[in-house]
């Protein structure tokens, strides 16, 4: 079921070696914990905890990944799971990079549906078109807090099968 862990772009994306690859951003603005059962990709997992003083704050992890990135079809992936008191904008997972000779940098994001289950693992997928030769790939979390927690697991981004193109 498990894609291997080394065809994904993203590095430790099931946080089964704790927080390495990975980065807080916003620190003020909340506090993260890898906790170490219950995950839904291996076991240890990621909890975003926004701090409940500053609505609406953002609160964010990040990766940044470098060259060499191929270009092509991806399938970015992540599960996110809200807690039962998680009440505020949904959470984000993002992937954001800048093609080579451009000034604009594009935006892929994808945040679970209004009706998701707090308590239960959702699965967000995001098809992405990589030019070749991005200098660089940033991969964030967000959340945006008030109260309550999101859990993080099975961040990838793997090369996407070659389908036939479509009439
Ligand atoms: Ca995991």
């Amino acid at each position: 079921m498990a894609c291997a862990a080394d065809d994904s772009l993203v590095r430790n994306g099931d946080f089964e070696n704790g927080d390495s690859n990975w980065e807080a951003v916003h620190k003020d603005k909340g506090t993260f914990s890898i906790e170490e059962n219950g995950g839904i990709d291996g076991t240890q997992f990621l909890r975003l905890k926004p701090s409940d003083s500053a609505y609406p704050a953002l609160y964010a992890m990040q990766q940044l990944i470098k060259p060499p990135i191929e270009g092509g079809k991806y399938k970015f992936r992540a599960r996110v799971r809200l807690s039962e008191d998680y009440a505020s904008r949904m959470p984000m997972v993002e992937v954001n990079f800048k093609p080579p000779r451009s000034d604009k940098v594009q935006f892929i994001h994808v945040e679970p549906p209004k009706d998701a289950e707090p308590g239960k693992w959702t699965t967000l997928e995001a098809d992405i078109d990589l030019p070749e030769d991005v200098p660089h790939l940033y991969v964030h979390l967000f959340v945006f807090g008030a109260m309550g927690h999101v859990d993080f697991d099975g961040v990838e981004m793997v090369a996407a099968p070659v389908a036939k193109p479509k009439k």
